[in-house]
């Protein structure tokens, strides 16, 4: 009798297999006691274990065991072959090989022992990679077991050239490396024993420390197979100590009680720091970096600012400017050189840095204005030749040196008697372009001097003639004249006449 409703009153013998299970709580073949909810699933196409689910959750294979076979071989360059092997694996039902290029599977493939063979080019090429070997049954495989082939007829040949740099210092981190060598199935470095080889090593790429009490040497790469060694590949090491600084960059002069004086080098290749020195002075910031500030007080006399590039190999040469708390030589003086004898001409200098006066002198005629100023009127009196003056600059700490203007000549200039506003000067356009046309009036044939000057009093322009009587019109070229305001002076007759000249 069956117990149809499962309340758990069964009849004698319903259990039919006797594996202590009825359809009742899971027995799922109650013909066969292999099969019920307390069975182990294993690999046979049946749900053992009454879970729903075939096969799910067998035992995995044990591990394929090392493959036996000749491995490394140096062989004539001709035609052969060879046998790998791997031990039965308990359970296993068939074995997948994987063989490297060179070598073909002539028989034995889903064993456990194959035949390999190669052609008399293949070998001759070289032969490397792995021998692998999986073993399965129809629900599970096991991880490969693989052996490094090597099968060669030559040892490799001389590595190509080293790359990577031939100047380091200590604490550099650097990378050497050769191309792929034919045939090379492996390769061996040396380098100094102040480095550090930290990866790479047997390949053809390694990454290298440089260590402390580094001075230079020699890396070294062979490359190897089954048959030898390639000779040596070698490189020399040096140390990349800085290149001396160029040029320190800053005012040099002047510096008498000031602060924040810039002084800068270019970066120096390789550099990693920068030592500055100083005497006359003190270095307020940027001391390491490529440029510092300095401070300088009562500076009488000359200093000096010194710098070396630093890194890891050591310092550079040093590069030493020159400093100075007075003020520099002004550059040449401004003005005319020929002159009127009684007329007043501008001279000047540009500014010169940390200067606190400028004291002109003059051998004849005298300074009528702007003395202990860069920009300063002459009187020049009577005529005379080679006349000279000089301007020298001073502050606290003391004084420049002279900048000269030489061989003036004081001209006795013609003058007769006609007063200013009988020459009517004139110009037009007004403004101008790129020309004007000036017109002045003459009673007669006088000599006259027409002359352009900028708002600093630089002569432009200047021409000596004799005036018609009546209206006298020229046409004057504006080309190389800046924009700007120009003065235009006639002097004719003991006269003198000046008008502005707008150029656009
Ligand atoms: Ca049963
Ligand atoms: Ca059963
Ligand atoms: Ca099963
Ligand atoms: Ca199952």
């Amino acid at each position: 009798m069956i117990d149809d409703n499962c309340d758990g009153n069964i009849d004698e013998g319903f259990d039919v297999d006797n594996d202590g299970y009825t359809s009742c709580n899971g027995d799922c073949n109650d013909n066969d006691n292999t099969i019920n909810p307390g069975a182990t699933e294993i690999c046979n196409g049946i749900d053992d274990n009454c879970n729903g689910l075939t096969d799910d959750n067998v035992p995995a294979l044990p591990n394929v065991g090392a493959i036996s076979g000749t491995a490394t071989a140096c062989l004539p360059g001709v035609a052969g072959s060879t046998s790998y092997s791997v031990a039965a694996v308990a359970g296993a039902t068939t074995y997948a090989w994987s063989v490297p290029s060179g070598f073909t599977i002539t028989s034995g493939q889903g064993t456990t022992s194959i035949m390999v063979s190669w052609t008399a080019m293949a070998i001759q090429n070289g032969i490397s990679g792995s021998v692998c070997v999986t073993a399965s049954d129809a629900c599970v495989s096991t991880a490969p077991s693989c052996v490094t082939i090597d099968y060669q007829v030559a040892a490799p040949v001389t590595p190509g050239s080293i790359s990577g740099p031939g100047k380091v210092c200590s604490g550099d981190v650097v990378v050497y490396s050769i191309a792929a060598v034919n045939r090379a199935t492996s390769y061996a470095w040396t380098v100094p024993a102040t480095m550090t080889i930290t990866s790479g090593q047997g390949t053809n790429v390694i990454n290298v420390q440089v260590d402390a009490g580094y001075v230079g040497g020699t890396v070294t790469v062979v490359a190897s197979n089954v048959c030898g060694t390639s000779p040596t590949r070698s490189k020399s090491l040096t140390q990349n100590f800085p290149a001396t600084p160029t040029a320190i960059l800053g005012q040099k002069e002047g510096l008498c009680n000031t602060t924040g004086n810039a002084f800068s080098i270019p970066a120096v290749a390789n550099a990693t720091s920068y030592n500055w020195g100083i005497t006359g002075g003190t270095i307020v910031t940027g001391q390491g970096t490529n440029g510092i500030t300095v401070d300088v007080a009562l500076l009488i006399g000359s200093g000096s600012i010194t710098v070396q590039a630093v890194n890891g190999c050591g310092t550079s040469l040093t590069r030493t400017l020159t400093i100075k708390g007075a003020p520099a030589r002004p550059d040449p003086i401004a003005g005319n050189v020929s002159v009127c004898d009684n007329t007043t001409e501008p001279y000047s200098v540009a500014t010169v840095a940390g200067a606190d006066s400028y004291t002109w002198v003059v051998s004849s005629g005298s300074v009528s204005s702007g003395q202990g100023t860069k920009n300063i009127t002459i009187d020049w009196a009577a005529p005379a030749v080679g006349q000279t003056m000089s301007v020298t600059t001073a502050n606290a700490c003391g004084s420049s040196l002279t900048r000269s203007l030489t061989g003036i000549t004081v001209n006795n200039c013609p003058r007769f008697g006609m007063n200013a506003d009988q020459v009517n000067l004139n110009a037009f356009p007004n403004p101008a372009t790129d020309r004007a046309t000036i017109q002045f009036t003459s009673e007669d044939n006088s000599d006259y001097r027409l002359r352009i000057s900028d708002v600093t009093g630089r002569t432009l322009f200047l021409e000596n003639g004799t005036a018609a009587a009546g209206l006298n019109t020229k046409v004057l070229s504006l080309d190389g004249f800046a924009s700007g305001v120009y003065n235009l002076t006639i002097e004719m007759n003991n006269a003198q006449q000046q008008i502005k000249l707008i150029v656009e």
